[in-house]
């Protein structure tokens, strides 16, 4: 009974879908004598925002490094060692180098960089448009330093967004890791964040096993390392960042 009862109703959306897709056979075959009229018409493009706010109370998160990228490409790996680009944002604050590496990737569709430091409680938005044609399995990264650090870092790890239909955003909150290139000794000299204006990079790898882990925390002088730099000021608790990714 109730599915005759539902049959017109099909047939009501089917015959709206055929009307539907008649007007598309239309539109289609309208936007193709435009092309003849008026020359190749621009790529359809996805176009995705990324606003990071920095969650530490005195932090600053150096210039993110954004990128689009197909499946396989992992910034970091928990347990595995930093490359050259990720070892220079975390302990300078610098993504030059990591740019220029991810740049020269056949997976990256599109990189980005924001215009400065994000400083406690602050936001910066980047951009990311890539190919629509691209869109399938795209998957998105991020990175960056906590400069108040020896070599800690944030970073949103290769999180899929083909799915985000146009206007949808997805929250993630992210935490910090030890990039495991610099040892954390937080004393003078070694910091490049203004708690201490000490040295960035260096290319010696003297953090014990070398990989990148998740972050310890840190060890200041309030709580009885005497050579520390830091205070209390300066320690964080995870989340250290949130990062909305919004499909426009
Ligand atoms: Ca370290
Ligand atoms: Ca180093």
């Amino acid at each position: 009974m109730k599915l005759s009862k539902l049959a017109p109703k099909r047939l009501l959306h089917l015959s709206l879908l055929a009307t539907v897709l008649t007007l598309g056979a239309c539109d289609s075959d309208s936007r193709s004598v435009s092309d003849q009229e008026t020359g190749e018409q621009p790529p359809a493009m996805a176009s995705f925002t990324v606003t990071v706010t920095n969650l530490t109370n005195a932090q600053p998160i150096s210039p993110v490094a954004a990128l689009v990228h197909a499946d396989g490409f992992n910034s970091i790996v928990i347990g595995e060692g930093a490359g050259l680009g990720v070892e220079m944002i975390a302990e300078s604050g610098s993504n030059e180098e990591f740019l220029n590496e991810v740049n020269a990737l056949d997976t990256t569709f599109i990189s980005n960089s924001g215009s400065g430091p994000i400083g406690p409680g602050a936001s910066e938005t980047i951009s990311l448009d890539i190919l629509e044609s691209d869109l399938n399995g795209a998957q998105l990264s991020a990175i960056a330093m906590l400069v108040n650090t020896n070599d800690a870092i944030t970073a949103l790890n290769a999180v899929t967004i083909d799915d985000l239909a146009v206007g949808q955003s997805r929250t993630y909150d992210t935490i910090a890791y030890d990039a495991g290139t610099e040892d954390d000794t937080e004393a003078a000299g070694t910091i490049p964040g203004p708690v201490d204006g000490g040295e960035g990079f260096n290319p010696a790898r003297d953090d014990g096993a070398n990989v990148v882990t998740m972050h310890q925390g840190v060890v200041t002088r309030d709580d009885g390392l005497v050579s520390s730099v830091l205070t209390q000021a300066h320690r964080f608790d995870n989340p250290v960042a949130r990062i909305v990714v919004t499909r426009l």
